[in-house]
């Protein structure tokens, strides 16, 4: 009985000069279902690797041009190269051809003539590592997301934020460059939830948080939820004067948003207070000095009636 294999929307790639070895490879293979595509030496697979991204790779080390072992290194460097299998299918058994296939990258090796169930199994098997692989980058990518991205609005949360900082600070100390930091806190916040409830509150700081990561523009600059209502935006390499005209965009941006707040003590709409602090970090100080800086000046412009700007 035969079995078709899950994976079998596969595409295996089969790089060999002698056409008969393709075609009984073809075959074979594509009786399990899978896709193939051909090549007849180094250097169509080569191009054929990159036009067409296959799953797995069969290459034999004999070619006349660029020869197995030498394509098995070239295919490593191309994008994708490193996540897909190479399997050597080749007359050569010498331990010295074994260890060189290995040393350029193959995954396996196998010996003609070809024992038809065995090759079934172990390009079975690598096809199904190497998805299995692949999946688990991508959940590890999305779990990186998932850490550093605060979940109600999007940004950066305080531990990218604390990671960043930290990263910024010391590449600042390195070429003693300025570091500027903005902290921002919504004005009367807590009044606002118990006027139009938590659901509304939520809302508005997403707003906020969009709001000021549309003024942001270089890709060095960091925003992120640095508290409950409180944001903070890394610039480094910035100036006081140009984190303090960001300051002042940001603070008309959030009053433009119009928010309703009729229960605000200044005005009717939701303001934010900012603090700003500017310093170029020495190598044995660390970001905590400019983070109390930026907070008496939060604390300072909230002292000072709010909907502003002070460093
Ligand atoms: P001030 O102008 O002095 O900053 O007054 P405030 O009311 O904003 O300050 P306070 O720190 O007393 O209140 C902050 C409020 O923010 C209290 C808390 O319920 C609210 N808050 C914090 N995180 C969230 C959140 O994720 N969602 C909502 N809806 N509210 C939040
Ligand atoms: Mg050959
Ligand atoms: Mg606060
Ligand atoms: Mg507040």
């Amino acid at each position: 009985m035969t079995t078709t294999f899950p994976e079998c929307q596969a595409l295996v790639l089969i790089v060999d000069d002698e056409p008969f070895i393709r075609k009984q490879l073809r075959l074979s293979l594509e009786r399990e279902g899978y896709r193939i595509a051909e090549a007849e030496n180094g250097r169509e697979a080569l191009v054929a690797f990159q036009e067409l991204h296959p799953d797995i790779v069969l290459l034999d080390a004999i070619m006349s041009d660029i020869d197995g072992f030498e394509c098995c290194t070239q295919l490593q460097s191309l994008e994708g190269g490193q996540h897909t299998p190479v399997l050597m299918i080749t007359g050569l058994e010498d331990q010295e051809s074994v260890d060189r296939a290995f040393a350029v990258g193959a995954i396996d090796y196998v010996t003609k003539p070809i024992h038809w169930p065995v090759l079934r199994q172990r390009v079975r098997r690598l096809i199904q590592q190497s998805q299995t692989q692949q999946k688990l980058e991508a959940a590890n990518r999305e779990l990186q997301r998932l850490v550093t991205i605060d979940g109600l609005t999007q940004i950066a949360n305080r531990r990218r934020f604390e990671e960043y900082c930290t990263q910024e600070w010391q590449r600042m100390a390195r070429e003693q460059l300025p570091l500027s930091l903005i902290l921002c806190d919504v004005d009367f916040f807590k009044s606002y939830n118990d006027t139009y409830g938590h659901q509304a509150g939520d809302r508005c700081l997403q707003k906020i948080a969009g709001s000021i990561q549309n003024t942001v523009k270089r890709p060095a600059d960091l925003v992120a939820r640095y508290g409950g209502e409180e944001f903070a935006v890394i610039l480094p390499s910035t100036s006081i004067e140009g984190a303090i005209f960001l300051a002042e965009t940001i603070c008309s941006a959030i009053r433009n948003l119009a928010i309703l707040h009729r229960n605000s003590l200044i005005n009717s709409y939701v303001t934010v207070s900012i603090g700003v602090a500017t310093e170029t970090p020495q190598i044995s100080s660390d970001f905590q000095t400019i983070i109390a800086v930026a907070d008496q000046a939060l604390y300072e412009a909230k002292t000072a009636g709010r909907d502003r700007v002070k460093f």
